[in-house]
Formats: C-alpha cells, sequence, structure tokens
C-alpha cells in the first residue's frame, strides 16, 4: 500500500480522498489554490502546497505544478478527484511517466473512451447495446450526412466525439434542419475540444439516465456495485440520483451489470468506471463511460457498505479485487441531494461566506461536504458545497429522512438550493418514481409560466 498520496483536487471530493486515505494510514498531500488556502481539508491534510492562482487554468489545470508538488513531497500517488484533470489522458500519462502512480485507469482506456465513437464501438464489439446510430464519424458531405439521418430516421441527435456529459450536442427534427446542426455541431466541436468528430444517433425522447458503477483490477477481475438513476438534471448538472433505479426488474438491469463487468475484462479496464446508459422502453442503450470516481459514488457505497474510494487506491497499489461478485449484497435504498451555493430557482452562483451552517443527522444520513461555518465559498469554481445522502431499508424511508434532514440543515450567507429539494421531495412524479431527463426542466418552466 501506498505511504503517501497527492490529491489533485479541492473542495468535497479532497476531503472524501482524504478520509479514505487516513482510514489506510496513508498520508495526504494536498494542493490547492490561493484561494483555497483556508478550507478546513487543507489544514486537515499532512502537507499541502500552493500551486497557482484562483483561476483553475493557473492551478487545478496546470499539470507541470502538480507534478512539481508530488516530486517535492515525495508522494507515491496521484488521486484526480472528479472535474479538472480526472479524465485526462495526458495528464494519466505525464503522472506515470514522471514515476507516480495515477490513481484511476490507464492512459490508454482514458484516451479510447474520452472518443465518444471509439469508446462505443469498443463497447458495442464488447456486447452492450448501444443506440441504434452509425458507429463513425460522420463525413464532411451534407448529402451524405442526410443520407445518414434517413437510414436512422428523425428525430437525431448529433453529439462530438470529444465531448460527454452533455457538451457539444444537438437534436434534430427535420432534413432542412440538419446540414446547419452538423456544421455548427462540428465548429463547437473544434473550439471547444480541439476534435471536430462528430456523430450521429437515434434521438431517444424520454429516456432515463441509468448508470452502472465498476471496479476492475490490474488482473482482469471485474465486479458490479449495480446502477444509479440519475435521470433528474438541469443543463446536464445531475441535481438528485439514487440506488437501486425505481421500476426496472432486478433481472433486467443485472443482466446489463453483468455484461459491464464482462466489458471491463475484455478492454483490461483499470480502476473505478461508470458505464452511461439511456434507459427507454423497458430497453437499455449504452452512451458513454465516465472514467473518474463520481460525484454521486455516496448512494451505491450507503446500499452495498463498500468504499468505492479505497476500492480505487487497492486496485491502484496494484492489489487483487478482494471482492468477489458474490459477495456484493444490495441492500436498502438511498437518495442524494447536491447542495449547490446557488439561487434555488434562478441558478445564479451565490458565493460568499457562510454565516451559519448546521449539518442534519441521524439513522441513515450521510452529508459529505467541505463546508463549515465561517467557510467562504469562492466564486472561481463548480458552485457544488456538498450532499445529503439518505438511506432507507425502502425508497419511502429513505425519502422521509431525506425530508427530516433538509428540514435540519441550516446554511446562512449565502443562497443555496436546499428549498428546491424540499419542493421535489413532495414532487408526485419523483414520489412515483422514474422521471425523464427532461422532467426537472420542465418542471421548472412551469414554474416560471405560473410565477
Ligand atoms: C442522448 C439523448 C437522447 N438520445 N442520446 C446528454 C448528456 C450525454 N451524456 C448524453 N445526452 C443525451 N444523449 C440519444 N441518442 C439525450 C441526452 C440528454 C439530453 C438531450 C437533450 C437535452 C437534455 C438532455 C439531458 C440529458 C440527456
Amino acid at each position: 500500500m501506498f505511504e503517501k498520496v497527492l490529491i489533485a483536487n479541492r473542495g468535497e471530493v479532497a476531503l472524501r480522498i482524504q478520509r479514505a486515505c487516513r482510514e489506510f494510514g496513508i498520508k495526504t498531500v494536498v494542493v490547492h489554490s490561493e484561494a483555497d488556502r483556508d478550507a478546513k481539508y487543507v489544514k486537515l491534510a499532512d502537507e499541502s502546497v500552493c500551486i497557482g492562482p484562483p483561476p483553475s487554468i493557473s492551478s487545478y489545470l496546470n499539470i507541470p505544478a502538480i507534478i512539481s508538488a508530488a516530486e517535492v513531497t515525495d508522494a507515491e500517488a496521484i488521486h484526480p478527484g472528479w472535474g479538472f484533470l480526472a479524465e485526462n489522458a495526458d495528464f494519466a500519462e505525464r503522472v506515470e511517466q514522471s514515476g507516480f502512480v495515477f490513481i484511476g485507469p490507464r492512459a490508454e482506456t482514458i484516451r479510447l473512451l474520452g472518443d465518444k465513437v471509439s469508446g462505443k464501438n469498443a463497447m458495442k464489439k464488447a456486447g452492450l447495446p448501444v443506440v441504434p446510430g452509425v458507429d463513425q464519424e460522420l463525413p464532411e458531405n451534407p448529402g451524405e450526412v442526410v443520407k445518414i439521418a434517413r437510414s436512422i430516421g428523425y428525430p437525431v441527435i448529433v453529439k462530438a466525439a470529444g465531448g460527454g456529459g452533455g457538451r457539444g450536442i444537438r437534436v434534430v427534427h427535420t432534413e432542412a434542419a440538419l446540414p446547419t446542426a452538423a456544421q455548427v455541431t462540428r465548429s463547437k466541436a473544434q473550439a471547444a475540444f480541439g476534435n471536430p468528430a462528430i456523430y450521429m444517433e437515434k434521438f431517444l425522447e424520454h429516456p432515463r439516465h441509468i448508470e452502472f458503477q465498476v471496479l476492475a483490477d490490474k488482473f482482469r477481475n471485474a465486479i458490479h456495485l449495480g446502477e444509479r438513476d440519475c435521470s433528474l438534471q438541469r443543463r446536464h448538472q445531475k441535481v438528485i440520483e439514487e440506488a437501486p433505479a425505481v421500476q426496472v426488474s432486478a433481472r433486467n438491469r443485472l443482466r446489463i451489470a453483468e455484461r459491464c463487468a464482462e466489458a471491463c475484462r475484455k478492454i483490461g479496464y483499470q480502476g473505478a468506471g461508470t458505464f452511461e446508459f439511456l434507459y427507454a422502453g423497458g430497453e437499455f442503450y449504452f452512451i458513454e463511460i465516465n472514467t473518474r470516481l463520481q460525484v454521486e459514488h455516496p448512494v451505491t457505497e450507503m446500499i452495498t457498505g463498500i468504499d468505492i474510494v479505497q476500492q480505487q487506491i487497492r486496485i491502484a497499489a496494484g492489489e487483487r479485487l478482494g471482492i468477489k461478485q458474490r459477495d456484493v449484497q444490495f441492500r436498502g435504498h438511498a437518495i442524494e441531494c447536491r447542495i449547490n451555493a446557488e439561487d434555488p430557482y434562478r441558478f445564479t452562483p451565490s458565493p460568499g461566506r457562510i454565516t451559519s451552517f448546521h449539518v442534519p443527522g441521524g439513522p441513515g444520513i450521510r452529508v459529505d461536504s467541505h463546508a463549515y461555518n465561517g467557510y467562504f465559498v469562492p466564486p472561481y469554481y463548480d458552485s457544488l458545497i456538498g450532499k445529503i445522502i439518505a438511506y432507507g431499508d425502502t425508497r419511502e424511508q429513505a425519502i422521509a429522512r431525506l425530508n427530516t434532514a433538509l428540514s435540519e440543515t441550516v446554511i446562512e450567507g449565502i443562497k443555496t438550493n436546499i428549498p428546491l429539494h424540499q419542493e421535489l421531495m413532495h414532487d408526485a412524479e419523483f414520489l412515483r418514481g422514474g422521471a425523464s431527463i427532461h422532467y426537472l426542466e420542465e418542471k421548472l418552466a412551469q414554474l416560471v409560466r405560473e410565477e
């Protein structure tokens, strides 16, 4: 096992990784920007290194500064957390070339799956059901593009191969709109990802977003930890996640979960990963793989009792998976509310000093947050300040506990989206289970009309 791990991230995930390390007796180094100097998790770390000014481009995305910090502190491995450099294949490669262990998949795996066209092809070959479409980049010739769309049938969705997570997508309903849509998506893809490649799929109208968590070691052992439903989202930012998914038969989802684990064995995947699917009409359609730890990982931890961050560290250290598939027991239900420093209905960021902070507690409640009374939420980064996760024997119990937890929570000095969560916990469609990926935005538009 490692003696010292460097955490190349900030905020809640920096604290989460630190906790996993501490339990293993691993010393931690946290790198931070000038804006995060006073953060509690920076003070709690065994060592900290300031790597630059507040903007991420000069700090959390500054690869040479992070590698130097690992060198001067003699860290053995680097955990990238989520966001920032977590899915940057060049970073993973530089870490390994500098003699450190990257806590995540191999650089070539990140590269293969980071390109959504090559990722989709690899997964189709590995036996996963994919969305109907053409599993090749679209040609430049507009006539050819129109022919492809005809063969798929409208509506279609055009996506950037270098995108993911909703960046660089465009839905097209008619042939008349297609050539322009393809051209616009292509130039935006070039500008945003430095890669103009685009591809096309059948647009599924009201699917749910269901993703499967996997763990795979360096010896081609792989297991799945079941699924999460992350359909409640706004502008591709998830708001509430839960496990297990409701109204999906256990047989249907375990069949797909098993195929995800098998796909990991086939491509030699190493580490934790998430297979994203759209679920519509009782069928799963693979869309992409995230090669990082995800924000919503706690709901899986709560229903399986497995610490995913510790598993990532064990795998990176070269251990064999200590858990067999039959050892994984799914128990109860967990739901996570993401707490953001923002206006609950306008969604404008609300950075600033927290003047009062009380977290909820009690049976089945977990709070993952780096915030505290007096903490200053800097304006430079993501507005996520923590998560409240509730576990229950049943979904109803988890919801009841979340309701109590949300009502106990006090965060003053900044605005948060807690009022929105409280409203959603009483929403008939949410309570019924199985809302589509468009439900929350439709509901918010409705609220605006009623105002
Ligand atoms: C889709 C889709 C429907 N059909 N693909 C967006 C995020 C990225 N991970 C995949 N995304 C989608 N891919 C097919 N074939 C719907 C989405 C999608 C979406 C699309 C338009 C507007 C809002 C959306 C929210 C979530 C997912």
